[in-house]
């Protein structure tokens, strides 16, 4: 049996090399590899004495021979393609160690120039690659070091691998092989027109990795994975660090997502607590308890549980405050050590360190998706993200009523909670924390009663609360149910039909409207 082996990550292969020989496999060589396997006393040949031909235009030609590739490709169960071998005294390769320049980890490095990228595109190593994986029958082929072990097992206890395996191989090599050339093609597709580079293109082309299998998916019998960008954000969820806890389910990434993303979009110390993918409580405050204990407030019960996130450190006070909950998920850019020795006995604890993302010019700077998906029947549903920000300037204010200073931050901060609540959401707020939330009513009004209800509940007052209306208020009757309720401030995108009717009852309910002219429905 003939082995060639060229690999740039030489993790592990002089111990494989070793294994193979062992076992009468003889072994071919690229130069580097070759030269690794030689030095610690391994008979080896190199690929350029096989073929009689020399590596030559810096590397770039090693492999590119038939006497590799025909050794490859022939089907050993075709005797023209084996009589084929022999008039042209090549020799079959019957396993393949091959991987590939390190092109994702050169481009990943700041300053990497367009020159660097080029010479880190593999040619010869996918081509043997995509040789081997085709003629899976007759070649196996490995593209990872993980690999390495079972191979190995296999080959010791029958002296080749079966079909099975030779199978899982192939598939693996395309799937690498894909990946390596996705890479090539979005860190091409970022090159702009002027020669610049930068290193994330706009756009992914939609190539996500997998980051881990989970148990199971929303429900126990349906199976799950969580996949990423091929560049996350930074900033984003995917890129947290788990610190300790239960491995994280996939109604906890779900939910972690829509907290961190509501967190994130605070520039004052904040909290957002979640559930079912809805803030059920979110504050901001001095610091990371005042804002816990805020967002805590709006509605204990449904806390319970929940998914906690905080754009500031924990300290030991805060964390304190959150272990007399029960919490599936905490959330945090940074924790002090003495907080994270509050929860050292509550093992189950999923705590997750994110960085916030480096702010700047650009959603992706601002660790912001460019893309939503949504998964139909059969297709995909695709969109711009709604990253869409209110500024103080953009709100208009429509009725005779002015708003106070104190009244506009409040309905901002409203605002800026509508965007992260299912559709109808109704948001009261008062002093930097919400009161009550309404949420994924089919009927507006409907979700207005329990966004009341709910700060009932939990015994807070809305009395001189601000709320904000993802989308307009399509009558008065919306109006009159939160004024009723004790609001004397409303935000809403404005736009409808009747919207004279609604002003003039705002007008006549004595408060204050400003509209925002955006809608933010979320689904
Ligand atoms: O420059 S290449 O695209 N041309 C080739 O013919 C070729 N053959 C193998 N790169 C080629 N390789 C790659 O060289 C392999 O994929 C592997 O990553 C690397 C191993 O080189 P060395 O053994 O000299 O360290």
């Amino acid at each position: 049996m003939n082995a060639l082996i060229s690999v740039s990550d030489k993790t592990g292969i002089l111990e494989f090399a070793q294994a193979l020989h062992a076992l009468n496999i003889k072994l071919l060589s690229t130069g580097g590899t070759a030269k690794l396997l030689a030095d610690a006393g391994l008979p080896v040949t190199e690929v350029a004495d096989h073929t009689g031909f020399p590596e030559m235009l810096d590397g770039r030609v090693k492999t590119l021979h038939p006497k590799v590739h025909g050794g490859l490709l022939a089907r050993r169960d075709l005797p023209e393609h084996m009589a084929a071998l022999k008039t042209h005294g090549i020799d079959t390769i019957d396993l393949l160690i091959v991987n590939l320049y390190p092109f994702e980890a050169t481009v990943a490095k700041p300053g990497c120039t367009l020159e660097d990228a080029i010479e880190n595109i593999d040619i010869g190593g996918p081509a043997m690659v995509r040789s081997a994986a085709k003629n899976w029958k007759d070649v196996g082929v490995l593209t990872d070091s993980s690999q390495y072990a079972g191979v190995l097992a296999e080959l010791k206890a029958d002296g080749k691998l079966t079909d099975k395996t030779k199978f899982a191989l192939s598939v693996a090599a395309f799937n690498r092989i894909s990946q390596y050339d996705g890479a090539i093609s979005d860190y091409l597709s970022g090159i702009q027109a002027d020669g610049a580079h930068s290193m994330f293109p706009a756009q992914a082309n939609g190539r996500f990795i997998k980051v881990q299998e989970l148990r199971y998916g929303e429900n126990s019998h349906q199976q799950a994975a969580l996949y990423r960008d091929l560049y996350p954000a930074p900033g984003s969820l995917v890129t947290a660090k788990q610190l300790q806890g239960k491995e994280l389910s996939y109604n906890n990434i779900a939910d972690a997502d829509a907290a961190w993303e509501c967190v994130k979009s605070f520039t004052e110390a904040a909290c957002v607590i979640v559930k079912h993918a809805n803030p059920c409580g979110v504050a901001i405050g001095a610091d990371a308890l005042e804002a816990y204990s805020k967002a805590f407030k709006t509605d204990p019960t449904s806390a319970f549980g929940g998914i906690i996130a905080l754009n500031c450190t924990l300290d030991e006070r805060a964390a304190q405050q959150i272990s007399k909950q029960f919490v599936e998920v905490l959330m945090a850019p940074a924790f002090t050590p003495e907080a994270l020795e509050v929860f050292k006995t509550k093992v189950n604890v999923r705590i997750l360190q994110i960085d916030l993302p480096p702010g700047g010019d650009t959603a992706w700077k601002q660790g912001r998706n460019l893309m939503d998906v949504k998964r139909v029947g059969s297709g995909l549903l695709m969109q711009t993200a709604d990253n869409h920000e209110l500024a103080l300037a953009d709100l208009k204010v429509v009725s005779k009523l002015q708003p106070t200073p104190a009244q506009l931050q409040d309905l901002l901060f409203a605002w800026k909670v509508a965007k992260y609540v299912k559709s109808n959401a109704i948001v009261f707020c008062s002093g930097g924390m919400t009161l009550g939330v309404g949420a994924g009513q089919m009927s507006r009004i409907d979700s207005a009663r329990i966004a009341s209800i709910k700060a009932a509940n939990a015994d807070l007052s809305l009395q001189g609360s601000a709320v904000a209306s993802d989308a307009f208020f399509p009558f008065r009757d919306g109006l009159d149910v939160v004024v009723d309720a004790g609001a004397t401030c409303v935000i809403q995108p404005g736009g409808s039909m009747r919207d004279q009717e609604v002003i003039d009852a705002a007008d006549e309910r004595e408060v204050v409207m400003v509209f925002s002219g955006v809608r933010h429905f979320r689904h």
